[in-house]
């Protein structure tokens, strides 16, 4: 998929900022925040914040559980979050979103499920070079108690998934292509619709990883047609500690729970359970009550945007970000063109190290992310301990790429490159 930039401008969106009470901030005395670390965390906007505070001050009670009028205001909003996350993806319907603690605990929750109780010793599973930890180390897990053969589809020179290879790699007839929507450190945005296209051709079972995905442009699980998709809610404005699995429906009736423990039972003896239905089946214990509220306050504020708004913008600030950041000397972007990446510049400097190179953009009030990003082997390839990695969302400006091209050019001065 090529992705089309369309030039926008900041004032668009430089009213969103002031919804984001903590951008407002010095960081230090006289140093304005530039955040530049939304692929690790996106910041809260105050809707989130107040739908969350609300909750704890006018209903907060356990769900599902009680009768009394508390519990049935405090379920009613968890359950209308549901079903705004399950709008959000066009899930077909509400009982297929799981709600998990993040995208991680999604990914674990399919291969210790649907891994366990499909996948037998011999048989394949694709993944890609460019795999966070998340999508690599589940697998690696199982296959110490199932000896499943793992293959990984190349990253090429430019940054891209080799499709050939791919086409190849299918022909071992594998069980389970699991892959990201888009690198946390390269930012590109794989041909989704086409890799799960050709893996359902191929018979195998379709895991999107969508934590950069779902936050920064429109997914559509109906459309994309993919098995199982997992995201965070930290990612895309709301609180940490809750994301979700979606996945279709004949899938997950068959999957076994994952956790046991309250909420997730019909009936309970003293030696065996029957699991509830879904979605509950798989939310064991005592959930992340506000947390689900406030990201159910978080879609409606993206919703309210626009995710292919938010896109648009986004490639323009990666575009700038990509044009300031050539000009420097000895600074090597990893990735794609701007066309083919989300809101991702991940990069290093010849004679200085990215915690370096962080830590003075941070006396400049910059942040930064510095290291290996939980892509390791992406980093192996790539033959670089780590990189320096800035990360865009809705509320950054062209200003403050500025202030990041500014900041990398005292580098040069300090490292007296
Ligand atoms: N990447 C980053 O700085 P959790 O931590 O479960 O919410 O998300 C895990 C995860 C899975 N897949 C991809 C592609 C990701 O980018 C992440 C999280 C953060 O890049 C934290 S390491």
């Amino acid at each position: 998929m090529i992705l089309t930039s369309h030039a926008d401008n900041d004032s668009n969106f430089l009213r969103y900022r002031k919804d984001f009470p903590i951008l407002a901030l010095d960081i230090k005395p006289g140093v304005p925040l530039v955040y530049l670390d939304s692929a690790a965390t996106s910041q809260k906007p105050e809707q989130v914040l107040d739908a969350m505070d609300h909750l704890y001050k006018n209903s907060y009670a356990n769900i599902h559980r009680g009768i009394h009028q508390l519990a049935e205001d405090a379920t009613e909003q968890y359950e209308s979050a549901r079903n705004k996350i399950s709008e959000f993806i066009n899930s077909p319907s509400p009982e297929q979103i799981i709600f998990t603690r993040n995208t991680t605990e999604s990914i674990n929750l399919i291969v210790q499920s649907w891994g366990r109780t499909n996948l037998k010793p011999g048989d394949t599973v694709i993944l890609t070079e460019m795999e966070h930890h998340s999508n690599l180390v589940p697998w690696q897990l199982l296959s110490e108690f199932i000896d499943i053969n793992l293959e990984f589809i190349t990253v090429t020179e430019e940054g891209l998934l080799d499709l050939e290879e791919y086409e190849q790699l299918l022909k071992l007839n594998p069980k389970a292509v699991s892959f990201t929507q888009m690198s946390n450190v390269l930012g590109t945005v794989t041909p989704a619709s086409e890799i799960i296209q050709m893996a359902r051709n191929a018979g195998a079972t379709t895991i999107v990883d969508g934590a950069q995905s779902v936050p920064h442009f429109p997914v559509d699980v109906q459309a994309l047609d993919m098995d199982f998709l997992a995201f965070s809610g930290h990612k895309m404005c709301g609180p940490s500690g809750i994301g979700v699995l979606y996945g279709k429906r004949d899938l997950l009736e068959k999957m076994p729970p994952f956790l046991g423990g309250g909420d997730m039972i019909k009936q309970v003896k003293l030696r065996e359970f029957s699991a509830n239905d879904l979605p509950y089946k798989f939310e064991a214990g005592t959930p992340a009550i506000a947390e689900v509220v406030g990201f159910g306050a978080a879609v409606d504020y993206l919703g309210s945007i626009g995710m292919e708004k938010i896109f648009e913008h986004e490639q323009d600030i990666v575009s700038y970000a990509i044009e300031r950041l050539t000009e420097i000397p000895g600074l090597k972007i990893y990735g794609p063109d701007a066309r083919q990446k989300g809101g991702v510049v991940s990069f290093t400097m010849s004679g200085s190290h990215p915690h370096d190179i962080a830590q003075i953009l941070d006396n400049e009030g910059i942040a930064i992310r510095a290291g290996h990003h939980c892509a390791m082997p992406l980093h192996q390839k790539l033959n670089i301990p780590a990189s320096a990695r800035a990360s865009f969302y809705l509320y950054n400006t062209r200003d403050e790429i500025d202030k990041l091209a500014e900041g990398l050019y005292s580098v040069l001065d300090i490292f007296g490159i």
